[in-house]
């Protein structure tokens, strides 16, 4: 147990180190970075695919999508025109630093404005590790249930935004909005509770604007050049 315990403060003391640099890279050439995190299932490509129809021809924005197998995200993502690129994680629930740092090398140039990660699917596995990102998003579709902030505290107590997804479903499910935006709240005051339809499109305003708010923050912080 205690040999176990050491073993996985090692590894995320080397992710942590890893985190570090690629945050210190995108800090220098003000690369906005979204660490995409949800259950299987709960809509994190679909709103990628709309984001990039929103923004894709004012923004550069790419994506680094895990997933255990199969390049079927980054494929769906290309075919909508974002520059995607799969990353297999070997059976992993979760992305690692180390993993972003070999994908995102080699990217080239023009710098990305935007970079988003989506994630494993997964609510557990990927909360411990830092990619390296300014903030986590956690998508929670309105079909998997409104008790899910304080049965999965970890994920939604890190997440500076959450996003209620799939809003177009709430009329066939039972889903209280007030309950979730309380229980996040309560486990994160500062976070942000978005809901939006990537299918309808209601709400992707707030979105998309969230977005171009931070990128201006990220960009104004930009470390001027010696
Ligand atoms: N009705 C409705 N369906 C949606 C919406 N967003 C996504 N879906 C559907 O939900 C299913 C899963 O969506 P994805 O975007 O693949 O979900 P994901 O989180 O990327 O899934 P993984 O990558 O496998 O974890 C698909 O059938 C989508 O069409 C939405 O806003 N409304
Ligand atoms: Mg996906």
């Amino acid at each position: 147990m205690t040999k176990q315990i050491e073993v996985k403060k090692r590894i995320l003391e080397e992710n942590e180190k890893a985190a570090t640099r690629l945050r210190q890279s995108f800090r220098e050439t003000g690369t906005l970075v979204i660490n995409l995190i949800s259950s299987p299932g709960a809509g994190k490509t679909t709103l990628l695919e709309s984001t990039g129809a929103a923004l894709g021809t004012t923004r550069r924005l790419g994506v680094l999508v895990g997933d255990i197998a199969t390049e079927r995200d980054a494929d769906r993502l290309r075919q909508s025109g974002l520059p995607a690129r799969q990353i297999l994680t070997g059976g992993s629930c979760h992305l690692d630093a180390r993993q972003i740092d070999g994908a995102f090398t080699g990217w080239g140039s023009p710098k990305l404005e935007i970079l988003v990660i989506e994630n494993v699917g997964n609510l557990i596995c990927p909360t411990s590790f830092d990619l390296g990102e300014d903030f986590k998003v956690a998508l929670l579709s309105v079909a998997e249930g409104d008790d899910k902030p304080f049965k999965y505290p970890g994920i939604f107590s890190r997440a500076a935004v959450t996003v209620v997804t799939k809003t177009d479903l709430l009329p066939h499910v039972t889903f209280n909005m007030t309950r979730v935006r309380d229980e996040v709240r309560s486990l994160n005051p500062a976070a942000t509770v978005l809901e939006l339809s990537a299918r309808t499109g209601q709400g992707m305003d707030r979105w998309i604007a969230l977005l171009e708010e931070r990128l201006a923050a990220k960009t104004a912080a930009v470390p001027a050049a010696r």
